[in-house]
């Protein structure tokens, strides 16, 4: 299983941590082709690696089009996520997007309001633990 994990990085890097402990979960169920999601230095990496916008988009795509399912983690908002979620949904590809709702933002209508999204709202990773094993089983 291929896993593409999508979070905020310009968005904002507040949920950094988080991200971390949800890929090593993740990485139970499969392989995840978007660790650096979850490394705290991605943007400065970016630099010294002397990667353009345009290779991080078009190895993202080409990440997202080789993936089975996507998991993303939408409390903080991203375009880069938004994006990433509007192409996995025109490729039917089972997608769910994990919300904490205590956060600053309410959820986009454009996702929560997506029929092809599975939207799962939790408060610790902990929590969260089942729902992915819930979702990996149905995709399976
Ligand atoms: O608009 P955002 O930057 O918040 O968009 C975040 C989403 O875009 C993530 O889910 C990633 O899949 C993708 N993304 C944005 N920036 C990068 C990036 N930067 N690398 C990979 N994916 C990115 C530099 C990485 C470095 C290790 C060379």
């Amino acid at each position: 299983m291929e896993i593409f994990f999508s979070g905020s990085i310009r968005g904002g890097r507040d949920d950094v941590d988080l991200y971390a402990e949800l890929i090593d979960f993740l990485e139970q169920h499969g392989t995840v082709l978007t660790e650096h999601v979850g490394t705290e230095d991605v943007e400065a990496e970016q630099a010294d690696v002397g990667l353009t916008d345009g290779d991080i988009h078009d190895q993202d795509v080409a990440w997202l089009r080789q993936a089975d399912v996507v998991v993303a983690e939408v409390t903080k908002p991203s375009l880069g996520v938004g994006y990433e979620l509007g192409r996995a949904v025109a490729w039917e590809m089972p997608v769910l997007a994990l919300y904490r709702p205590e956060g600053e933002h309410d959820l986009s209508a454009m996702v929560r309001g997506n029929d092809a999204i599975e939207v799962a709202e939790y408060r610790t990773v902990a929590e969260v633990e089942p729902v992915l094993e819930a979702f990996f089983e149905r995709t399976r």
